[in-house]
């Protein structure tokens, strides 16, 4: 990793630029395969899986599921690593094969389905932890997988509009269930789809070991209802991968095959996602191995918009580099998470649903968050929220990682505390651009970073100060929908001496 990123810093302007300029993969501090997109209130949450950045890498390394949210569809936040094998240990190996899932929300709790292998077993199972936050923390109660056996995996679930929700799993084979009311036990069986069938799943390829016919439908279903109609969409075409869905006018079928929606992921023999409708806008969410490094076995999420056709039917969506365009500005005079980022190089993000922030800083990295809106009086001075054990600085870019500084914060050992440290800015940040964090010091591990706010009134300058060693928490929201603050149920940025309270406190 560090080879790499060294790499990176040499390969220079082109490179860098180049880098710019590609919005997908839309996560940059990790691997991110199996994207499972969900909706809520003004939120898009992205829960993903994790492949890890292992020099051998010749099968999947998996170990844990992560969560990613936005509101804009550019900027992404870091929510944290709220399940890893461990959160199953009651029946699952531990290890590795933390593989595909989905979480949905009901009732104010939120139900996270993974593959998962069965201890002692090769075969694998999939279970639920449950949560009352998006961001956990997470719980297996039921501490037994929900189904187990070869074939059962990647996991999606759908609430019908009656309220029954149904599971669907599978590889090669499909099979759905329906869940209890909890959402925690299947009830009445499970029932096998027929993939085999031509008219459901399209036309097969070739055969298997054994003579019998290959089926079209490979894995990675994905359900929802649009006006009435059953969708299935799910990677096909055995391996390598396209995308390829088919509907129905039940739930529990007929199916009928659609088509192809995408194409071979670019790098990788697999396809994994699903479509979501956000704020008016579809999108279609898939993995590639196209982030720097990847592969096959390490894949980055992607997404694309797309308009349905207006007899319902889904076009064919090609894959971008450009990705999709932003659905809102960011306000860079309300604290912002530093973990909210659009592009970045050699950062990494840390931290769990108590607080994020942003680690393995080197010199020469950098972080780009996109679609900043500074208005016609313009920005005079940033602020950022840091914590180090040595010196080093943060500047503050428009428009390019090389692009002029606007500010530059030095920031010095602070003592195992967060700090706010100001800067005046060399001229006011103006209009919609976008910003870029970059970072400078003696070599790596240069300071850890929490949240940041611009201030348009010059007396927002201070000398460094000790804020509150809690680390800023995003909003979450109360029962009638309105964001808070999970831990302190407050802003808890400082600056020019004043406490800025933008998030208004739990009732
Ligand atoms: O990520 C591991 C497996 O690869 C998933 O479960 C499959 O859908 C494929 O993406």
């Amino acid at each position: 990793m560090r080879k790499m990123k060294r790499l990176l810093v040499l390969g220079g302007i082109t490179l860098a630029s180049m880098m710019a300029a590609a919005q997908n993969p839309i996560i940059c501090d990790r691997y991110t395969p199996d994207p499972a997109p969900y909706v809520h209130n003004d939120t898009l949450y992205l829960f993903v899986d994790h492949d890890e950045d292992v020099t051998e890498n010749n099968y999947f390394t998996m170990k844990d599921w992560l969560l990613y949210s936005t509101v804009d569809m550019v900027n992404w936040t870091y929510r944290g690593t709220p399940l890893t094998g461990e959160t199953f240990k009651a029946w699952a190996k531990t290890d590795n094969d933390c593989w595909a899932s989905q979480c949905i929300e009901r009732n104010g709790k939120w139900y996270w389905y993974v593959t998962a292998t069965i201890k002692g077993e090769a075969y694998p199972g999939i279970g639920v932890a449950v949560a009352d936050h998006p961001a956990g923390p997470y719980k297996d109660s039921i501490k037994k997988p929900l189904v187990k056996g070869w074939f059962k995996i990647d996991p999606t679930v759908f609430i019908d509009d009656d309220g029954q929700a149904y599971l669907f799993y599978g590889n090669n084979m499909l099979w759905y269930a329906k869940l209890s009311k909890t959402m925690m036990a299947i009830v009445g069986g499970e029932n096998e789809v027929k993939t085999k069938d031509e008219k459901a799943f399209g036309p097969y390829k070739g055969y298997n070991d054994d003579g019998t016919p290959k089926t079209n439908f490979e894995e990675a279903s994905w359900v929802y209802k649009r006006n009435g109609k059953y969708y299935l969409e799910y990677a096909a075409g055995g391996v390598p991968e396209h995308w390829a869905y088919s509907t129905a006018d039940k739930i529990t079928g007929p199916w009928t095959y659609q088509g192809k929606v995408m194409g071979l992921a670019d790098n990788s023999f697999t396809i994994h996602g699903g479509s979501v409708e956000f704020k008016g806008h579809h999108y279609l969410f898939y993995h590639n191995g196209k982030l720097s490094g990847g592969g096959g076995y390490k894949r980055s999420t992607c997404v694309e918009e797309f308009t349905p056709n207006e007899d319902g039917s889904l076009p064919f969506i090609k894959y971008t580099a450009k990705g999709v365009a932003p659905l809102q500005t960011l306000d860079p005079y309300a604290p912002q998470e530093a973990e909210t980022i659009n592009q970045c190089q050699g950062v990494k993000c840390m931290g769990d649903y108590t607080g994020c922030y942003v680690t393995n800083i080197s010199s020469g990295d950098y972080i780009k968050v996109r679609n900043v809106d500074f208005g016609e009086a313009g920005a005079k001075v940033f602020t950022a929220k840091v914590k180090a054990e040595q010196k080093g600085s943060m500047s503050v870019r428009i428009g390019s990682k090389t692009g002029t500084i606007k500010g530059t914060v030095s920031i010095e050992p602070t003592n195992g505390e967060w700090q706010d440290v100001t800067c005046e800015l060399r001229t006011p940040i103006t209009g919609v651009c976008d910003l870029y964090f970059t970072f400078s010091g003696n070599g790596s591990s240069l300071f850890d970073f929490d949240s940041w706010q611009f201030s348009q009134d010059p007396l927002a300058i201070q000398a460094p100060k000790t804020v509150n060693s809690q680390l800023s928490t995003l909003n979450s929201y109360d029962l009638s929908g309105r964001k808070v603050d999970v831990q302190s149920k407050k802003s808890i940025l400082i600056v020019g001496g004043k406490k800025i309270y933008n998030k208004e406190k739990l009732k």
